[in-house]
């Protein structure tokens, strides 16, 4: 290669790892160093976005681009960082007219805590379902790391929402139940001084909480909780865990007026829900807290503690009355979020997931209120899927799943997207898709619906 050359390796499956290169040259003794970029993508488009136009508000060193120089040759260099990607592509920048070039290798050290071998064949005749769970398994393979790492471009973190997704899957697929166990202590161990879990944790240089806190993903502690018991029946766990989960209910109840309804998105702090920027977050913040409570009375009940599990029930039946109360209207069929009584599909869903109604109609009629607030994360869709299930929806829960995932695998995804809006492709809540990761484990949903409730 010479001056302005440069040359695409595909790798031909997303991979995480170690790259290594190698090179020699042709013609004259290197009379000057060779200076060369390198650029990695998860998805080949990534490629022609131009890093320079990115402004947004996430920081633009997640790009994967490095400029290097080569001084002798051969040589023979491992790039330091880890990188999450398919695509290579290398451009030589600069070097001396009297040599060319020579790239002898390109190869990557795969690096994943998952092991294919544990992975039991997802039984189906159906072609799309079986590339869908392949694409699925492959996500939560390749954010299964030294954590449950949420994106393994970015943020390479353990996020406490994420986590309750990528454990819901892991037990249908991997059943690594020692790794989801970890990322549990890892959170209770890092609690605030109030006791307040954050809502990500660093593992780097050593286990240190991120100083942001979300009222939604503290709370989800409980049914993560929750859900590892059921699948591991590691008692012990569930035991010394406890108080840092009910100590999670208590604060977030503090978050409730008299009336039982949780406060509006404005005087609420972070509540994730969704990357939709424009969400009104209130009713859908109820619905999460219900749904949490709902199993924090649970491991009451499982622990023997009567009193607590009834007290729970007790706070969990006011709030839920006035769910129905203040935030039902009647005239539309819907729950309204907010001062200005948003109709946004999270609100409907969360209202079924907390156990307010079972009503699928609501859906149906958020759908078609006119400015109604849809939804733009697999995450957002996982919610969606399972709210259609528990109201008796299996087969619209299907189609989703084929239409929504199955929508990114025709767009030829290697692994699942952190954001994809169907409408909008280019959409971005950072100001830009180049930081987008799309290798994300709150997508990895289609691994858990299709093993758990659609198998053959
Ligand atoms: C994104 C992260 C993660 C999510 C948070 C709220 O930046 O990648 O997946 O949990 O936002």
């Amino acid at each position: 290669m010479g001056e302005g050359e440069s040359v695409l390796f595909d790798f031909q499956e997303h991979l995480v790892g170690y790259v290594t290169l190698s090179f020699s040259t042709e013609g004259s003794h290197p009379d000057a160093p060779a200076w060369i970029e390198l650029q990695l993508a998860e998805r080949k488009q990534e490629l022609s976005e131009d890093a320079d136009k990115y402004h947004g508000w996430v920081s633009k060193s997640w790009i994967q681009q490095e400029r290097i120089h080569l001084d002798t040759f051969p040589c023979r260099i491992r790039l330091p960082r880890r990188y999450a990607f398919r695509y290579l592509k290398l451009t030589v920048l600069g070097i001396s007219t009297k040599y060319r070039l020579k790239v002898e290798e390109a190869s990557c050290e795969a690096v994943s805590s998952a092991d294919d071998a544990d992975l039991k064949p997802y039984e189906t005749q159906d072609a799309e379902l079986l590339a869908i769970d392949r694409i699925a398994c492959r996500t939560l393979h390749d954010c299964m790391q030294d954590v449950f790492e949420d994106g393994p471009k970015r943020d390479r973190r353990l996020w406490l929402g994420d986590l309750r997704l990528q454990a819901l899957a892991n037990a249908e697929t991997y059943r690594q139940f020692d790794l989801v166990k970890r990322c549990l202590y890892l959170f209770a161990g890092s609690t605030f001084e109030n006791g307040r879990l954050s809502a990500a944790i660093f593992t780097e240089p050593e286990i240190e909480a991120d100083d942001t806190a979300m009222f939604d993903y503290s709370l989800l502690f409980v049914p993560t909780l929750l859900d590892y018991y059921e699948a591991t029946g590691d008692r012990e766990t569930l035991f010394e865990l406890w108080d840092t989960a009910k100590r999670q209910i208590a604060m977030a109840a503090e978050s409730f007026g008299e009336t039982g309804i949780v406060r509006d998105s404005d005087r609420l702090g972070w509540c994730f829900v969704d990357w939709n920027l424009s969400l009104n977050k209130q009713a859908s913040a109820q619905g999460i807290y219900l749904y949490c409570e709902k199993a924090a009375a649970r491991i009451a009940a499982i622990l023997g503690d009567i009193e607590g599990e009834r007290a729970f029930m007790q706070d969990y039946e006011a709030k839920r009355s006035a769910a129905l109360r203040y935030l039902y209207d009647e005239e539309k069929g819907v729950f309204i979020s907010g001062a200005d009584c948003q109709v946004s599909i999270a609100s409907q869903v969360w209202m079924i997931l907390g156990g307010v109604t079972n009503d699928a109609g609501i859906l149906d009629r958020a759908k078609e209120a006119p400015d109604a607030v849809g939804m733009v994360t697999p995450y957002m869709y996982h919610h969606y899927v399972q709210a259609l299930i528990d109201a008796g929806r299996k087969t619209q829960a299907l189609e989703i799943l084929r239409a929504y995932w199955g929508g990114m695998a025709k767009e030829g995804a290697d692994t699942f997207w952190e954001l994809y809006n169907p409408d909008d492709p280019n959409e971005s809540p950072y100001g830009g898709t180049i930081v987008l990761s799309y290798c994300h484990a709150w997508s990895c949903a289609p691994a858990y619906f299709l093993r758990k409730y659609f198998s053959e």
